[in-house]
């Protein structure tokens, strides 16, 4: 095509804002293989988290929403429960963030720029309702590009249908420094004072994992800024970076262009299998972004379980910032392959600057209540040294379950050693079965009847100086009788003061996840289990506590969660 045509039909985008004029390229590109799992039995199929009804997904990719619907993107292989390179993007809307409709895929690997497969990336809506999705291809020599997608036809909800620009690729790692192999994942782009988009693309440099700032005045053409945001210490590839403003002031969003005095800025990105974010400043005016503490030194994380390549979004429908990601499986590929289908979505969470300002807080969004029934709860339950009790009454296989710890003494908590500043490692040193002074005290969840197997979500409480330290833990080692299983034990310590607040606890349980919610959101972990006993209606829910400190369920609230409709 003739460069002015490819003008026109840029243009055309932006003035008249629909492309149905442009042949549509897409083309039937179904799964391969039908679903071929059905005479296996299926314990560890989620029903209220997202999942594809088979096959490999992971990184969740462009969440938007658009004219009374939420999209859902993600990276999906059609032909297996493995990931693959020419891996593509399928598509799902929902109008509650719950239940969830499977459209056809969305953007799959057809030209030069992305033949080699479509990898992440995210939507940005361009004045006027527009909304467009820049995301990483491989091109023919397997170098990662940044291309440019737009709806077919904007006056489709569902966005049914993408067309690829053909200017593609906009942006490309020309740069002497720029590993043409690692260079992906365009963030949602954000609109500086001047009119111009900025957008942020990952990749790893001599220094270590950084990202590149790319300016554009029309979407289409992009020049490299010379301010890179890379961290003091030395990290592997930063993996889909996320870049968006917080408010000072409220638990509301802002839209991602938005700086002014009342925001603080978030700076997410993967590196050695987890999120980590910084809080810091941004200035429009130079492009710079300065962290409050740098990665290495705050250990900021989204989620120390399981929580990968998330993305965040702001809904102007409840004017709020979501973001999510993939949960990747803990057991062998061999497994995922047996079973036909592997990794799924965490629960959308709603995610706010915390009242110190020193992190994010994150919680469930408030639509996965209505999928709560038979509610079970009690009051000011006496959780006495060295107890175990069982919570009966709910599905405990599905279920979320909120509770409150009142510690009324303190006084045996065990001194912190000041060489503890590894969470992780202080979890499985001291897991549930340790005993000790206050705490461990929590859930025992997808518990079979005897015990044999459980996950442990608990806390103990620590005495450092003059001020308590709480240690939050997701104890996966006696989750299942099988062995060929990563039981690995996560922790994260949970900004709270047990002699001001008590210590609340949320779960979310369904079948083989556990998402954990420590001190109303102010720590969160994700744990993966394949129980084998403790399955369906076999799995039980208990309180425990194994410190030497009484504890009081201030507050237990309990529920069995329905089915989503995800079809
Ligand atoms: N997954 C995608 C990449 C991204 C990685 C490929 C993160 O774009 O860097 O499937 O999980």
């Amino acid at each position: 095509m003739a460069t002015s045509a490819l003008w026109f039909l840029w243009l055309w985008f932006i003035l008249v804002g629909d492309v149905t004029e442009v042949e549509d390229s897409r083309r039937t590109h179904g799964d391969l293989y039908p679903l071929q799992i059905t005479s296996i039995k299926q314990p560890y199929r989620t029903l209220y988290h997202f999942q594809p009804p088979r096959n490999w997904m992971n990184d969740p990719n462009a969440p938007m929403y658009y004219k009374g619907y939420y999209h859902l993107f993600y990276q999906y292989n059609p032909y297996g429960a493995v990931w693959r390179p020419d891996i593509i993007w399928a598509h799902s809307v929902s109008t509650d963030l719950v239940n969830w409709v499977h459209l056809d895929h969305a953007i799959y690997p057809t030209e030069t720029f992305d033949i080699n497969g479509c990898w992440s990336g995210s939507a940005t809506i361009l004045p006027g309702n527009k909304p467009v999705i820049l995301y990483t291809g491989g091109d023919s020599k397997n170098h990662q590009v940044q291309n440019l997608a737009l709806p077919v036809n904007l006056s489709d909800p569902l966005l049914q249908s993408w067309v690829k620009l053909p200017q593609n690729p906009l942006i490309t790692p020309i740069n002497g420094g720029i590993d043409p192999e690692n260079f992906r994942d365009p963030t949602t782009a954000w609109q500086g004072p001047d009119g111009e988009w900025r957008v942020l693309v990952g990749t790893q440099g001599e220094h270590g994992g950084m990202a590149i700032l790319y300016r554009s005045r029309d979407f289409v053409n992009w020049t490299e800024s010379q301010y890179p945001f890379r961290s003091r210490e030395k990290t592997s590839i930063w993996e889909c970076p996320d870049f968006y403003p917080v408010s000072l002031n409220t638990t509301n969003g802002v839209d991602t262009s938005v700086n002014n005095p009342s925001v603080k800025h978030v700076l997410k990105v993967n590196f050695n299998s987890h999120d980590y974010y910084t809080l810091g400043s941004y200035s429009s005016y130079t492009d710079e972004y300065i962290p409050d503490t740098d990665f290495m030194d705050s250990d900021l994380r989204y989620d120390y379980g399981k929580f990968y390549a998330s993305k965040s979004f702001f809904d102007p429908a409840k004017n709020r910032r979501i973001l999510w990601a993939w949960v990747n499986e803990s057991d062998s590929e061999s497994e995922d392959i047996k079973r036909g289908w592997s990794g799924l979505q965490s629960i959308p969470r709603s995610a706010w600057l915390g009242k110190t300002g020193r992190q994010l807080v994150q919680w469930p969004v408030e639509e996965i209540e209505k999928l709560r029934i038979n509610e079970v709860n009690f009051k000011g339950e006496n959780l006495r040294s060295e107890t175990v009790f069982e919570v009966s009454g709910v599905t405990a296989s599905q279920a979320d379950i909120e509770v409150s710890f009142e510690l009324p003494k303190l006084a045996y908590a065990e001194l912190m050693d000041p060489s503890w500043v590894d969470p992780q490692l202080l979890c499985s040193d001291k897991g549930a079965s340790v005993k000790g002074g206050v705490g461990p005290f929590g859930l025992l969840v997808l518990a079979s009847e005897d015990l044999k197997e459980h996950t442990a979500i608990f806390f103990r409480v620590f005495k450092n100086k003059d001020r308590y330290v709480v240690l939050m833990c997701s104890d996966q080692s006696r989750s299942s009788l099988s062995e060929e299983i990563d039981k690995t034990t996560y922790g994260a310590f949970v900004d709270v003061d047990p002699r001001h607040e008590n210590i609340s606890l949320r779960s979310l349980i369904d079948h083989s996840i556990v998402e954990s919610f420590g001190g109303e959101g102010r720590a969160c972990i994700t744990a993966r289990v394949y129980p084998k006993l403790a399955i369906d209606e076999e799995a039980r829910l208990y309180a425990f506590n194994n410190g030497t400190e009484n504890v009081i369920i201030s507050r237990l609230r309990a529920w069995s969660m329905k089915s989503a409709l995800i079809y």
